[in-house]
């Protein structure tokens, strides 16, 4: 497999990165845009940033069919927290399935979407926007670590992360990353109501789904949703 982000496409703007990639193209091919007219979140969201302001990018992979796709967002966070940590040195973490916390505040957001036998992974990360510019509850490197950060030594840690945590992912699973998961992660121990499971987390498992104790002992097991949590 060549390396994560090589060939690579350059875009002024597009509607979105994650409609960019041909999957005939070979994995790791990557489409970085300096922005997007109708980014995409999960579940119908959207995601937005001003034009050159942000990382939008998006990466081919093609793991083997039987693998969980949805992993591949957890992947991807452990990898652009060991990318920021790196860059900005102040510590990440992870909030269960796709949010990449900075100082409690949201400053990116991973989306792995299956298509025709492939995975587009979508990476957004606030890098350069001023408060005006986000969303309630997002933070950007700008406003959380007080200064402007330049986007393309960044992008670079990021694709260089990724692609070690990737291989790593296809070798031995999740197992292989837990390393980078399991201490970053912002919900351990916190109240949270996830499609109507109420409980205290107790931690992401082995397999990427989230562990709630609901009561005495009892566990619940969740494989995808929207978490709602108390502060
Ligand atoms: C995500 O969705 O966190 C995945 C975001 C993936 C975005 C990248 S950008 C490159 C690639 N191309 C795309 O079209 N998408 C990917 P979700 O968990 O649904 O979070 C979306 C929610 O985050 C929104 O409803 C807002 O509340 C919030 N949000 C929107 N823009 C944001 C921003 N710039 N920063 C932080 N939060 C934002």
């Amino acid at each position: 497999m060549p390396r994560l982000g090589e060939p690579r496409i350059d875009v002024d703007s597009c509607e979105s990165t994650q409609t960019l990639l041909d999957t005939s193209l070979p994995e790791g091919a990557v489409v970085v845009a300096d922005y997007q007219t109708a980014g995409r979140g999960r579940l119908g969201r959207t995601w937005e940033a001003p034009p050159g302001t942000a990382i939008l990018c998006s990466v081919l992979l093609k793991p083997p069919p039987e693998r969980v796709v949805p992993q591949l967002s957890l992947v991807a966070g452990v990898a652009v927290a060991d990318a920021i940590e790196r860059t900005v040195g102040l510590s990440v973490q992870l909030k269960w399935p796709n949010d990449v916390m900075l100082r409690r505040r949201k400053v990116a957001g991973c989306l792995a979407e299956a298509r025709d036998g492939a995975v587009v992974l979508g990476i957004g990360i606030n890098v350069n926007q001023t408060r005006e510019q986000l969303p309630d509850g997002a933070g950007s490197l700008r406003t959380l670590a007080g200064r402007e950060w330049d986007r393309e030594a960044l992008l670079s840690a990021v694709l260089e992360d990724l692609d070690a945590r990737y291989r790593a992912w296809l070798g031995g699973g999740l197992d292989a990353v837990y390393e980078g998961l399991g201490p970053r992660d912002f919900l351990r121990g916190r109240q949270v109501s996830v499609n109507g499971t109420r409980g205290v987390v107790s931690k992401i498992d082995r397999e990427g789904r989230l562990e709630i104790e609901v009561g005495h002992g009892e566990l619940v097991t969740v494989e995808s949703g929207e978490v709602r949590y108390e502060r």
